[in-house]
């Protein structure tokens, strides 16, 4: 990575997700040693710790389809000044989840910095939804929709400008899971998606590099926003919402020294590792290793 000096912020946010533990997620990666991953890699690190997240049982979840939208617009709207800070200090935000909800603050901090952000989206799932469109009401499956500029405006126009990013410069990798208003926004927009289909089709070295051109045309810098269950369960079972017959752990690896190699990321996340579903800390594990390969980690 260019950028030497990485700083890790934990989001401790399951309100956007309807299974509690998520919230755990910065704890788990953090104790499968992330901030020694980095440092042996040669980062200088620093930890800010977690924002502070509203719990749950102490607020009204409120709109059914828009289920805890206060809070969740109050603490994305931290996180992206933490990000902003982080970006404005020279250093790269490298963002532990939490629930995917908390990629609508970090792009919008990350986007604060860059003419034109590319988004790598890694995701069993689109989180393309809006309030009209979700069957759960869980913000969690609305992330890339509200930084593609739809959805509720609290949420769209976070940071006082909209869109974040553009459709032409994000592409989703490992879909597996599409309701049917993100099929028809997919197809609107024309999103680039590269499915387990195309995955199994094309294999995941023709993925990347079809998907590096997508996000670094015309951009100045590339977010890689992932979410653990674009995994398979079998390789991360600690997520809340899995979906089989995802990428493997080599596959996903691939991905993440392939986007080492291309040295382009300006920021990411790693989202929805749930400890309390997981297996002896197995996708924190997982999580701390793909760190590890797209922070540029090799055998020799
Ligand atoms: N699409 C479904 C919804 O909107 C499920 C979203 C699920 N979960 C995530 N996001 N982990 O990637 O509710
Ligand atoms: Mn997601
Ligand atoms: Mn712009
Ligand atoms: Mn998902």
């Amino acid at each position: 990575m260019k950028n030497n000096k990485v700083t890790i912020v934990g989001v401790p946010m399951d309100l956007g997700a309807d299974r509690r533990g998520v919230d755990m997620g910065p704890s788990a990666i953090r104790y499968a040693s992330v901030k020694e991953k980095l440092t042996q890699l040669g980062y200088e690190v620093s930890d800010q710790g977690n924002l502070s997240v509203p719990t749950p049982e102490s607020y009204d979840v409120g709109e059914k389809q828009l289920k805890y939208l206060r809070e969740i617009t109050l603490v994305s709207d931290e996180l992206m000044r933490t990000v902003d800070a982080v970006k404005q200090e020279g250093r790269f935000p490298l963002i532990l989840g939490g629930d995917h909800s908390i990629a609508i603050g970090t792009i919008a901090g990350a986007a604060k910095h860059h003419q034109r952000m590319g988004v790598i989206w890694f995701d069993a799932h689109g989180d393309l939804n809006t309030g009209e469109t979700s069957p759960s009401g869980n913000i969690h499956g609305m992330p890339l929709a509200v930084s593609l500029g739809l959805g509720h405006p609290d949420l769209v126009d976070l940071g006082g400008f909209a869109p974040k990013v553009h459709p032409e410069n994000v592409v989703i990798i490992g879909a597996r899971q599409l309701d049917e208003g993100e099929r028809v926004l997919i197809r609107e927009r024309g999103i680039k998606v590269y499915t387990m289909h195309d995955i199994d089709r094309m294999g995941m070295a023709t993925v990347m590099n079809e998907a590096l051109e997508i996000v670094s045309n015309g951009t100045d810098g590339v977010h890689l926003s992932l979410d653990l269950d674009g995994l398979d369960p079998h390789d991360a079972p600690g997520v809340g919402t899995p979906v089989s017959g995802g990428v493997t752990y080599r596959e996903s690896h691939l991905a993440m020294e392939i986007l080492a190699e291309a040295d382009i990321l300006t920021s990411a996340e790693f989202v929805e590792v749930n400890p309390i579903l997981d297996q002896s800390n197995r996708t924190a594990k997982v999580a701390v290793a793909l760190i590890g390969s797209v922070f540029g980690e090799k055998v020799l």
